[in-house]
């Protein structure tokens, strides 16, 4: 096993991750910008890297400062959390050139996946079931034309690059498609460099379903059950779910057999989610993230495994601690994510934390870095806590979950605590009948007053 690992991240997930190196006896490297000196993350870690200014290109992006820190260190591993470098190919390659553990997937499947249309056709290839559109990239209006009227208006033109959501356009008939293609295209250049589309069918009313996968590189593979995330907003996720209330035990094991098979045969090493859209009681896959997500507690509490451990379990080689058939799913979790906003507007609300008291309790998880007196950085992602609450059932989880919210003290900035607490309310939320346009329109009734 690895002596030390150092934590390419901030915030909640480098906390998260220092916490299972240290119950693994791993020793822990933070690296951090300027901005962030007096954080959590770096106050806990064994040692301490500043690597940059504040702006995130500058240091949690800068690939050169991060590979000094590491050799600096001697560190053995590497682990990225989400967003920042976690999904970038050609990092994942410059740490193993330098012979340091990647822990995450081979660069080859992050790569693959990073490309929509590339995954769309792995994912074919594998069994998955997709959304019917293009086979591969559109190259011009007369085949985006032909495709469109085989499949049927509304259709959805996508970036190649994208995720999500950028670069996306509903096109409701022939008359528009050549205009909004070229629209498309036209942002997917400028916030990818890559103008390369594709088109599907567009699903009026899905929900998003995503099913948390491991391999342990060597054609092993579990799944590890199903997160509801319908509720998003502008593509932001708003409060995440296990199991989704759209499905029964039977769906899950049909559906979890066929993203594990698919899995085993990418050989796959490490965490990674595939996304579907559920409509009309059928599965279409859109995209794999391969990474670890921000969500991963809803699923560490319905099943009881550490996922941050077996990354880097897999990561150093050894197999995966459980088998399909030890993975019990019990109970109900929910994840609320609590962002440093103002709760009507979302505009940031950084700032000096005066007051900080975290609910606690049986089956009650509060992932943050906040502490007494913090100063909230402006410079990153308002995610400043996650509360996740589990119960016997989706009624005990949502009834803890109230409790919860309700001892949540976070004084100073404002956050997105009031909301949580409105939309926990909401009759059809209880009633688990929500799709992914639900939480927008709720939003916009609220506004509306
Ligand atoms: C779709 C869709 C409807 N039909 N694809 C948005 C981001 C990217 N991950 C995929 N997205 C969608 N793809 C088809 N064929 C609707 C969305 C979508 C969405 C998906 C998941 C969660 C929230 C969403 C909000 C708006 C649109």
């Amino acid at each position: 096993m690895f002596g030390k690992v150092l934590i390419a991240n901030r915030g909640e997930i480098a906390l998260r991750v220092h916490r299972a190196c240290r119950e693994m006896g791993i020793r822990t490297v933070a690296v951090h910008s300027t901005a962030d000196a007096d954080a959590m993350h770096v106050r806990l870690a064994d040692e301490a890297i500043c690597i940059g200014p504040p702006s995130a290109t500058d240091s949690y992006l800068n690939i050169p400062a991060i590979i000094s820190a590491a050799e600096i260190a001697q560190a053995d591993a590497i682990h990225p959390g989400y967003g920042f470098l976690s999904e970038n190919a050609r990092f994942a390659e410059i740490v193993e050139k330098h012979k340091i553990v990647w822990i995450g997937p081979d660069p080859e499947h992050i790569r693959k996946m990073g490309d929509k249309v590339e995954a769309k056709r792995t994912a074919a290839m594998l069994g998955l079931p997709l959304v019917p559109g293009s086979d591969g990239p559109v190259t011009s209006n007369e085949e985006a034309l032909q495709v469109a009227s085989e499949i049927g208006y509304p259709v959805l033109v996508k970036a190649a690059s994208g995720g999500g959501g950028r670069g996306m356009k509903v096109i409701p008939d022939a008359a528009s498609l050549p205009g909004l293609i070229a629209q498309a295209k036209a942002e997917a250049k400028a916030a990818f460099g890559d103008d390369t589309v594709y088109i599907e069918k567009y699903l009026s009313e899905p929900r998003h379903i995503e099913f948390q996968v491991f391999g342990d590189g060597k054609g092993g593979a579990v799944h590890m059950g199903e997160r509801d995330c319908s509720l998003q907003r502008r593509h932001q996720k708003v409060l995440e779910e296990a199991p989704s209330p759209a499905l029964n035990a039977e769906t899950r094991a049909e559906m979890g057999e066929i993203v594990r098979q698919a899995v085993a045969k990418l050989k796959y090493r490490g965490a990674g989610t595939m996304e579907f859209l559920y409509e009309d009681g059928k599965f279409y896959f859109i995209e794999m993230n391969t990474r670890l997500q921000v969500e991963h507690p809803v699923t560490e509490a319905v099943t009881g495994i550490d996922l941050v451990r077996e990354q880097i379990r897999v990561a150093a080689g050894l197999p995966l601690s459980v088998t399909q058939e030890q993975i019990r799913f019990e109970g109900h979790a929910i994840e609320c994510r609590i962002n440093a906003e103002d709760p009507a507007t979302f505009s940031p609300s950084p700032g000096r934390v005066t007051d900080f008291h975290a609910p606690g309790g049986l089956h009650v998880r509060v992932d943050s870095a906040l502490y007494d007196g913090y100063r909230i950085p402006p410079y990153y992602d308002s995610l400043i806590a996650k509360l996740i609450v589990y119960g016997a059932n989706r009624n005990d989880a949502l009834m803890r979950l109230r409790r919860a919210l309700e001892e949540f003290v976070i004084h100073g900035p404002k956050t997105t605590i009031p909301l949580h607490q409105a939309l926990i309310e909401d009759p059809e939320f209880i009633d688990g009948e929500y799709s992914i346009k639900w939480l927008e329109r709720w939003l916009a009734k609220r506004a509306a007053g």
